[in-house]
């Protein structure tokens, strides 16, 4: 229904943030991808990750004077990791020195705020050993690829991901928005196992998330083509006319990063001017969508000085702006 949707359109700005083990090697979410790093090489990410410097309360308040209203965070990239304290595995943050749930004090500390709370989740796993190596996993040029895919299971996958999402949506309250992400390109849809809604078992997905929170928005990437999404998510481009599904003008959310990649990338300086961060959302609200900007905290748990910077450009043109 409509009125479900009534506070997102309204709220029109969210922040988004892109925080897990790539937030340590600092250069791109998807560093274990691109660079093909193996299962044991990445462990150090894991063995080292302690975020000290983590204070859910400065972030939340940074957001809020951004004159934003609700926050996405990745619950679980595509790497696997996970944020909260999961029973089905290991591969979760209270495994490492850190060694406590992030995720309670992090939606405590935005509610605080006044802020809605959404999870990303990732239908990709390229730590879950029932993901399939396919030519987009981090292994598919490892001379033992065809070995370790022998005995995978995706429907086990699929299970354990429907355990994963009634944990986040039975733990901490009330959540807002539910952020599925698939990105691989559209044409591998189905080509590939662990591709699709057929493999994550989508439909069953959304029934639990609606079963769940029965007023919670989900998002468009769950390969769904008669199920229709909440709001549909245009990445890092502008879109030039309202997005369409279907040929019906659809509730849409433009997601954008403060410089080019989602996690942390500490040698990057593509950093959008304040003109552009402006722009951005003007022409984003002007057009009828919200605007989910991004935002990758260091492996301590600090937003570096360009996205304070950023985020304060934000927050003075909203005061001289309403
Ligand atoms: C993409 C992902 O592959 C990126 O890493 C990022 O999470 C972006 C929002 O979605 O599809």
């Amino acid at each position: 229904p409509a009125e479900k949707k009534q506070w997102f359109v309204e709220d029109r700005f969210g922040m988004f943030i892109h925080w897990g083990l790539y937030s340590l090697p600092a250069r791109h979410e998807w560093v274990k991808n691109r660079e093909e790093i193996s299962t044991e090489d990445y462990q150090k990410y894991f063995d080292h990750f302690d975020p000290d410097l983590y204070d859910p309360a400065e972030w939340a308040k940074m957001a809020r004077a951004a004159g934003m209203k609700y926050v996405v965070l990745t619950t679980k990239h595509h790497e696997g990791f996970c944020l909260w304290d999961s029973a089905v595995t290991d591969y979760k943050v209270t495994e490492t020195p850190y060694g406590k749930d992030l995720l309670g004090p992090f939606v405590e500390a935005f509610r605080a705020e006044g802020l809605k709370v959404g999870f990303y989740y990732s239908l990709i796993d390229w730590h879950h050993p029932d993901f399939p190596v396919d030519p987009f996993h981090p292994q598919r040029n490892d001379p033992e690829a065809a070995r370790m895919n022998e005995g995978r299971d995706i429907s086990r996958y699929a299970s354990y991901m429907r355990d994963q999402v009634r944990e986040l949506l039975t733990g901490f309250g009330k959540i807002d928005v539910i952020w599925f992400d698939f990105s691989y390109p559209n044409r591998l849809h189905n080509e590939l196992p662990g591709k699709g809604h057929k493999d994550w078992q989508s439909e069953e997905l959304v029934k639990l998330v609606r079963d769940l929170q029965p007023e919670i928005i989900i998002n468009n990437r769950l390969d769904l083509v008669d199920l229709p999404a909440d709001v549909t998510t245009p990445e890092q481009y502008v879109p030039r006319e309202w997005p369409k599904v279907k040929g019906e003008n659809v509730t849409w959310e433009a997601c954008h990063t403060l410089s080019g990649s989602w996690g942390y990338h500490r040698d990057e300086d593509t950093w959008k001017s304040p003109d552009q961060l402006i722009r951005l959302l003007v022409d984003t609200v002007s057009m009828g969508g919200n605007l989910l900007m991004n935002v990758g905290p260091t492996g301590r748990g600090l937003l570096d000085d360009r996205a304070v910077s950023a985020l304060d450009v934000y927050g003075k043109w909203m005061k001289l702006n309403g």
